[in-house]
């Protein structure tokens, strides 16, 4: 799905601001039709925000169920003739959407957009009724799951089984925009780049409606046709490109134009491949450095906010990191444009999170939820089915970015039960069907091991979430180290021809807790716990990256395993460094010398030679450090000369 822009041949109003809100808790609002006119007892709310922490009230913070929205959208009178279009970039979990009386769309899914064409219900130079009713509840059947309990009192609560808070409402933009009547519906873009030549190759395939030409060219960054066809798909051959790469990020733009319409799309001409338990990008080993991450933060809860965007990059860059996850659900658009345009690299992943009734019981305190976790009661055909839809909707529109080279559907599913490589192995092989140019992973849980795993055969690439040291040997980082590094290594021997990305590993830290002898909870231990899974990584060969939980503390559902929410972060919620920063930072800028970089393009991995990944016991002190030696070394020869 494209996104909005606005150019010489399409306009585009951001109907972002402050809008009338009403919570709905006893769900009177559809039978009331409360679209039909001025919304009843409303209070301002700015879109675009999540509505929890906005208003100083337990009501809108632990509100399950419908919460409305209304604005007056006025229509420019130079749009007459024009197709206009309303999109919401997200609305989570489900809406629907009215303009005056008539309903225009539905959505499910809280991380994705959605657009209706409004030109038949709309009059240029008039104002026009637009409500949404947006429901945050989470049901067996939604993705994420989680299920609504009623109290004794009447009042509902909402179970979530994944570890972040529940914010719900409009967290991002909110577009009216107008194309030509023939237009572009679509555009797709593969590339590639071959390090020996320097040629590359942009495939497009262009979607349109209605009549006329359609005709693309590639433009350099200084605005150069380097390319052109005059049909709608094919390949774009250049003899030299300039490539897209990790902390070197040069963009094309593909300028498609059909009848009257424009369209562009920034094109970053990069190779992704999965070969010999390497991740190559343009040909060359990649690490990834970095974190999880959440879109979290004080009162806007999971709103869009450039500013603070801006910044978390700005940390990134400072601390060294090369990479994130998009932990765990799909992140505003904006957050993978900047990504495009500044070189870092994306695991991308959908909002599947929270299949595992261990992990459930404990973050929702439920008891009574169904054994069997693949079945009808539980994860089934409807699960499954939304979980497939969520999966089209995430590479629909995250396909063309260059920074996003691999697709996660899912975190920490519990893959040990039965049913779940029956319910998996369609959701990769869809997502492969889908998009055949990105690896594709799943990302693992602790608690399910190389053996018991049904999914890792089928991936492309090993992702595994590891808490020795926190969740396992807590206290003990000598037992935690030894314990990480069988563990590494018996997926290593296990799945032998797969790279292995470390995407969550870390210790709650409460920020100015110290102690001389680390002790859990400590910044001191926190930073010795990275500092140890670092020594680990860089014995074991088949690991390529090493991805932090996480980047910040960010906001969870009560409970006793959390002080003010998740305190894994390396930053504070307000983004101050703890303790563990400096140490990640020392080693990833360690493993990068390119001054202005935002971190290493490549840490190589040793040798095979010098990979003991198929030993079952750690290797001696020595080779370990040869080890880490001769990646540094080729990190810094390997690593792309850029201007700062
Ligand atoms: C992992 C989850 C992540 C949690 C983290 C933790 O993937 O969402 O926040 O553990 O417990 O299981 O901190």
């Amino acid at each position: 799905m494209l996104k909005p822009i606005e150019n010489a041949a399409r306009a585009l109003k951001n109907l972002g601001g402050l809008w009338q809100f009403r919570l709905d808790a006893q769900a009177r609002g559809h039978a009331e039709r409360w679209w039909r006119g001025a919304l009843a007892e409303a209070r301002e709310i700015a879109v675009p925000a999540s509505y929890n922490d906005l208003y100083a009230d337990a009501a809108a913070r632990d509100h399950v169920g419908d919460a409305w929205y209304q604005t007056e959208v006025f229509v420019p009178r130079a749009w007459a003739g024009e197709r206009i279009v309303l999109r919401f970039d997200a609305a989570t979990h489900h809406a629907v959407v009215w303009l005056d009386q008539t309903e225009v769309m539905r959505h499910e899914g809280g991380y994705t957009p959605f657009e209706a064409d409004v030109t038949a219900l709309v009059k240029p130079g008039s104002t026009h009724r637009l409500t949404v009713c947006v429901n945050n509840e989470l049901s067996f059947q939604t993705i994420p799951p989680g299920r609504v309990t009623t109290l004794a009192d009447g009042r509902r609560r909402q179970l979530v089984f994944h570890d972040f808070f529940n914010y719900a409402g409009l967290h991002r933009p909110v577009w009216l925009y107008t194309t030509p009547q023939a237009h572009v519906a679509d555009v797709t873009v593969r590339t590639r780049w071959n390090a020996d030549s320097g040629a590359g190759e942009v495939e497009f395939d262009v979607a349109t409606v209605g009549e006329g030409a359609t005709r693309v060219r590639l433009l350099d960054a200084n605005g150069k046709a380097v390319a052109r066809a005059a049909r709608p798909r094919g390949t774009l051959a250049l003899a030299q490109a300039t490539p897209w790469q990790p902390g070197a990020a040069y963009l094309y733009t593909l300028e498609v134009t059909h009848g009257n319409d424009v369209y562009t799309v920034p094109v970053g001409i990069r190779s992704v491949e999965v070969r010999d338990a390497q991740f190559l990008i343009n040909g060359r080993p990649f690490y990834f450095t970095g974190f999880g991450k959440h879109e979290d933060s004080a009162v806007r809860g999971k709103a869009h906010d450039d500013a603070l965007m801006v910044h978390d990059y700005a940390l990134l860059n400072w601390i060294g990191a090369n990479s994130f996850r998009t932990s765990h659900y799909p992140y505003a658009e904006e957050v993978l444009d900047y990504a495009d345009r500044h070189g870092i690299v994306v695991i991308d992943e959908t909002a599947a999170v929270g299949f595992n009734m261990e992990i459930a019981r404990k973050l929702s305190g439920a008891a009574d939820l169904p054994d069997e976790l693949y079945s009808e009661e539980a994860i089934g055909s409807r699960t499954q089915a939304a979980h497939l839809q969520a999966i089209r909707e995430l590479v629909a529109r995250d396909k063309n970015h260059p920074s996003v080279v691999m697709w996660s559907i899912a975190n920490e599913p519990d893959l040990r039960p039965a049913g779940s490589g029956e319910y998996f192995a369609p959701l990769v092989a869809a997502t492969k069907e889908l998009d055949p140019t990105r690896p594709v992973t799943v990302v693992n849980v602790m608690m399910v091991g190389p053996e018991q795993d049904t999914v890792a055969a089928l991936q492309d690439v090993i992702c595994l979430n590891r808490y020795w040291g926190w969740y396992a040997e807590g206290g003990d980082l000598v037992a935690a180290e030894q314990a990480l590094e069988a563990d590494l290594r018996a997926w290593a021997a296990r799945f032998p021809g797969k790279p292995i990305v470390v995407t969550e590993y870390g210790a709650d830290t409460m920020p100015g807790q110290h102690g001389v002898v680390p002790e859990m909870w400590t910044e001191e231990y926190q930073a010795e716990l990275l500092a140890m899974h670092g020594r680990v990584f860089d014995r074991v060969g088949a690991v390529v990256g090493e991805q932090v939980w996480n980047f910040a503390d960010f906001a969870t559902s009560q409970g006793i395993m959390r002080v003010g929410g998740n305190r894994k972060g390396v930053f504070t919620r307000d983004r101050q460094p703890k303790r563990a920063a400096h140490v990640l930072r020392q080693r990833w800028h360690a493993l990068c010398t390119v001054p202005g970089l935002p971190a290493s393009a490549a840490k190589p991995a040793a040798p095979k030679a010098a990979r003991p990944e198929a030993a079952p016991t750690p290797p001696a002190a020595p080779a370990a450090k040869a080890d880490t030696t001769a990646r540094r070394q080729t990190a810094r020869r390997n690593a792309p000369k850029v201007a700062a």
